[in-house]
């Protein structure tokens, strides 16, 4: 499908370029970087979006994407949006918490946990998020979920005690302080390189999609799945501010066009995604399902600390946030 849209693209941008009398040198191409494996759900919509706007403006801007970390590594994408290294990128916003805690509301624990309550939180925070990411300098085109994140071992645990000095793989702040509070040890690692972490010893357990553990072949490794329900964080897609106001109206509105497509299509696939993951988890020999009540009763409890712990980081902003996720 997406090679066929691209020789549509292709096709359409060849004749726009002969019916206008283009010249090349009119043309652009936005290389846009992608953390996740080409494979990902997230990384194919990227590359149906890509092709929609490189059809919709009769390829006058071609965007051509670069999944699994292949141009920047998924930590260094947000920095090289922002200062124009490439005018557009995807990235899991939640890996910033650091910068500014407003980032991790799609990370709270038990907050939203199902498709339809992480949809009224993502509307609660659009907002405020597009201000944040202005004053950043970045344009949000938009935000696709991960399937609900459950826990990865290499044994069968059935309490916080069963977790101790257990090498954990984070992937932001909230993923490291839960395997603090946890007694684990996080070891911050980007997704393309956690096969190898977890076949070296580096990393023994996670905290993530069955989504990523598939793509991931996890089971060479691991052996428990999890099924939590802890939280759905969100890839962001954004362009560099200047980039986006140096674009003529029709071309903006075709990216927002597009935007809203991916936004739907990102949501489907994710939902689709999620029982077809686990399946073929389990269908690879792991254990997949529900935690003990002890574990999970103690893994909420960590979640009201780490829910006061945000609200206390993000103050009025976080709070009005939360209220308007209520309030939905
Ligand atoms: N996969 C990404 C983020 C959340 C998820 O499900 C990861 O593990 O890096």
């Amino acid at each position: 499908m997406t090679k066929t849209l691209k020789t549509m693209a292709a096709t359409c941008a060849v004749s726009a370029g002969m019916a206008l009398g283009a010249t090349a040198a009119s043309a652009e191409t936005w290389d846009m970087p992608m953390a996740y494996s080409a494979t990902n759900f997230h990384s194919a919509v990227g590359a149906e979006f890509a092709a929609c706007v490189t059809a919709g403006t009769g390829g006058e801007l071609a965007i051509q994407t670069h999944p699994g970390g292949s141009l920047f590594a998924g930590g260094e994408i947000k920095r090289a949006i922002q200062t124009g290294q490439v005018n557009i990128g995807e990235r899991l916003l939640s890996g910033h918490q650091n910068e500014n805690a407003l980032f991790g509301f799609d990370s709270i624990p038990f907050l939203a946990t199902s498709f339809a309550d992480s949809e009224k939180l993502w509307e609660a925070a659009k907002g405020p998020l597009t201000e944040v990411l202005n004053a950043q300098n970045l344009h949000l085109l938009y935000a696709v979920p991960w399937p609900s994140q459950g826990l990865y071992f290499k044994k069968e645990i059935n309490s916080v005690a069963d977790m101790q000095g257990i090498k954990f793989r984070s992937y932001n702040s909230a993923t490291a302080r839960l395997a603090e509070l946890s007694g684990m040890l996080p070891v911050q690692i980007e997704a393309a390189e956690i096969s190898q972490a977890f076949a070296t010893g580096v990393a023994e357990s996670m905290i993530s999609s069955g989504s990523t553990g598939y793509d991931r072949k996890v089971w060479e490794s691991l052996t428990h799945f999890y099924d939590v329900q802890a939280w759905l964080p969100r890839n962001y897609v954004m362009v560099n501010l200047d980039a986006w106001n140096g674009l003529d109206a029709s071309t903006q509105n075709v990216m927002t066009g597009c935007s809203i497509v991916a936004e739907y299509a990102g949501d489907w696939r994710s939902i689709e995604y999620t029982k077809f993951t686990l399946n073929q988890l389990a269908a690879h020999g792991m254990f997949v399902g529900p935690a003990g009540d002890k574990l999970q009763g103690e893994l909420k409890e960590f979640g009201a600390k780490m829910t006061a712990e945000w609200l206390e980081s993000t103050g009025a902003a976080g709070q009005a946030l939360i209220d308007a996720y209520n309030a939905n």
